[in-house]
């Protein structure tokens, strides 16, 4: 039976960070495991980029959108092609035929009476491409999941009939406990279904950079919902509404998704494919969420780490390695130089890395660098057994994607490789003239070796490929069978030198992370101790603080927190700050106050607004009061 393995296709919004990295690596572990075992995989990642979010951020780097999404979608492309990435496709929403193949659907969808026109009224938040009911908005204005201010939107739109699959999908969950992994996730999914579905807006006319509706249905100012283009990826990619060439991968067998979007893999995706009538997909497996030291990652936040920064300290491999062991499937993850140097110098280089060259520099001592397995049974039954029920044990954790499980396993066998070194001292056996146990104890250890490099392929796949040159074989379905499935020995052969496969790492070998910005969005802030989150004084001076003084200031429509202030920072012109602080200051009280402000933040948008600097404030349980110079100070002073 043939297997399909997809990643979310990422926005282009922005470079790739680790979170996305992992998703990725997890996928190609499991592609790549698939492989070895000799099934027919197919592998499909790509870049999602269609959407205000992504129009906007074309805009603010004053490019083309297209011209834009085209460098954004190569940098992801680039860095997969550079960690080996072993797609089968790499698709773009902006290719010619996935839109046909959308347009497709939607033409499948409207027939079927699924898809109608209405209007459409709600808080629409751009950054997460979702409409909100004003119910869950916080303060009756901000967006639920990432904190950021929402329009209204009223427009035309085009409905799914998502309620109508209500009950099908309920029925499905029960039918298939295994749809969603980890399984403890199917709750929510559960629960958000119970607490009704509303019909889905699927089309937009406030923005046009998207995939137009089709043209039988003669109305061309509706572009489609970015999340109904991008989940039709997964089988526009195979061919559907052109040729369905590769639709045999179809259903896909492993879906991988962060859990921050499982909602619409687990809902709207099985609602459209029903809508389509096609089957579903063997399991949508949601990961958990990297965070940098403690602190959650995102592009606006300023402390995301790049693949390739980490990649080019310490080895592409070494970080799939890291990624992969750390944390159990499903659950949250830390990326702290600390525990990642930890594990490459105990894990990488001590376990494994020593054990193959301790292996090397033996065989070279007692013969000449040839091993001969005709010994190993007799003498290493015990140890051959243990390996053997590690090596059993592998699959069924690399099934349920445990890979932190899989690689404390086959870890068993350094174990076991280390401890009949050091159990059988194979240099006192030389020196009291046993050198048939000397040498079958070296062979032990090689074929250990092999047989985890055979198994450890999956997630270090150069590293063990020059491992298997060590040994001098090759890993494939061949190897795997033979020496995996089969439990055979390699047979006479000459080890091979290598250099050291993992240079122990002393020092941090990247800059630590910058400090969090007070104003990213609350989501992104995660509560400390101060002792945890001591920062050096250059961090400190990273921000540009001055005193600024408020020459205007006016209410913001239809907002009840901001008001929106032009701010003097003796500059040639005056600062646009949007700030949420209406409830405690009137605006014409502020008019001519001193203030001090963050100058050197990013602009941010809030309710339509650049907002080009914040000010300093201070908020408790009694109210909010902003931080003023004790007495006047020349506008533009610098404040440290
Ligand atoms: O959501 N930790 O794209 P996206 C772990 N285009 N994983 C992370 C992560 C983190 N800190 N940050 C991102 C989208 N990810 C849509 C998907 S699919 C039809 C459309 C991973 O660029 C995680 O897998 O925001 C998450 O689901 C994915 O990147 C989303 O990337």
């Amino acid at each position: 039976m043939s297997k399909y393995i997809t990643t979310p296709i990422y926005y282009v919004n922005g470079e790739a960070h680790i979170g996305h990295a992992y998703t990725t690596f997890i996928a190609d572990t499991m592609t790549r495991y698939e492989k070895l075992k000799g099934e027919d995989t197919y592998f499909l990642t790509g870049t999602d980029e269609h959407g205000q979010k992504i129009e906007e951020s074309a805009q603010k780097n004053a490019k083309p959108t297209q011209e834009f999404a085209d460098e954004i979608s190569a940098t992801f492309k680039n860095l997969w092609d550079e960690f080996d990435i072993s797609y089968d496709q790499f698709i773009r929403t902006t290719d010619e035929n996935h839109k046909r193949g959308v347009q497709k659907a939607f033409e499948v969808m409207y027939a079927k009476g699924d898809i109608y026109k209405d209007f459409y009224e709600g808080h629409y938040c751009v950054s997460c491409e979702t409409f909100f009911p004003e119910t869950q908005l916080e303060d009756g204005e901000f967006c639920p999941d990432c904190g950021r201010s929402t329009s209204i939107i009223k427009e035309e739109s085009y409905f799914f009939k998502l309620s109508k699959y209500e009950d099908k999908l309920l029925k499905y969950y029960e039918d298939h406990p295994d749809f969603i992994l980890p399984r403890s996730r199917i709750n929510e999914v559960i629960n958000f279904v119970k607490g009704g579905l509303r019909d889905l807006s699927v089309t937009r006319t406030s923005f046009t950079w998207g995939v137009k509706i089709p043209k039988s249905l003669n109305d061309d100012k509706h572009v489609m919902y970015v999340w109904l283009d991008a989940l039709l990826n997964y089988i526009t990619a195979l061919g559907y509404g052109k040729d369905d060439a590769n639709m045999k991968y179809w259903p896909a067998s492993t879906q991988f998704v962060g859990k921050d979007i499982l909602r619409f893999h687990a809902i709207y995706w099985p609602a459209f494919l029903m809508s389509l009538d096609l089957p579903l997909p063997k399991h949508i497996c949601a990961h958990g969420w990297w965070t940098r030291d403690g602190e959650k990652m995102s592009k606006s936040k300023g402390n995301v780490i790049a693949p390739k920064v980490v990649a080019d300290a310490y080895r592409a491999e070494n970080l799939r390695y890291f990624m992969l062991r750390e944390v159990p499937f499903g659950q949250d993850g830390d990326f702290s130089q600390r525990a990642f140097i930890d594990r490459i110098n105990s894990e990488l280089s001590n376990d494994l890395g020593n054990l193959l060259n301790r292996i090397i520099g033996m065989s070279g001592k007692y013969s000449e660098f040839k091993i001969d397995s005709v010994d190993v049974q007799k003498y290493h039954s015990k140890e051959l057994d243990a390996m053997n029920e590690a090596l059993g044990n592998l699959d069924a954790f690399m099934q349920q994607m445990q890979t932190h499980r899989y690689l404390e396993e086959l870890w068993k066998l350094f174990a076991i490789g280390n401890g009949a070194i050091t159990g059988y001292e194979p240099w006192a056996k030389m020196k009291e003239g046993k050198e048939d146990e000397a040498l079958a104890t070296v062979a032990l250890v090689a074929n250990i070796l092999a047989k985890a490099a055979i198994m450890l392929h999956p997630i270090m796949p150069k590293t063990t490929n020059i491992i298997a040159d060590a040994l001098n074989f090759e890993i494939n379905h061949e190897s795997y069978k033979d020496l995996v499935l089969g439990k055979n020995l390699l047979k006479v052969f000459n080890i091979k030198k290598v250099p050291p496969l993992f240079p122990r790492v002393e020092e941090p070998l990247m800059p630590e992370a910058p400090v969090a910005q007070p104003n990213a969005p609350k989501e992104e802030q995660s509560v400390k101790k101060e002792e945890d989150n001591l920062i050096e004084i250059g961090q400190f001076f990273q921000t540009s603080l001055k005193v600024g003084m408020i020459v205007q200031a006016e209410e913001v429509p239809k907002s009840k927190k901001l008001l929106k202030l032009q701010v003097d920072l003796g500059e040639h012109s005056n600062r646009q700050v949007v700030a949420g602080i209406k409830e405690f200051y009137s605006a014409d009280s502020l008019i001519g106050t001193q203030v001090c402000v963050v100058a050197n933040l990013k602009p941010a948008k809030l309710m339509g607004m650049i907002s080009d600097g914040m000010l300093l404030a201070a908020k408790d349980e009694h109210g909010l009061c902003l931080i003023r110079p004790e007495k006047a100070k020349k506008v533009g002073t610098p404040i440290g």
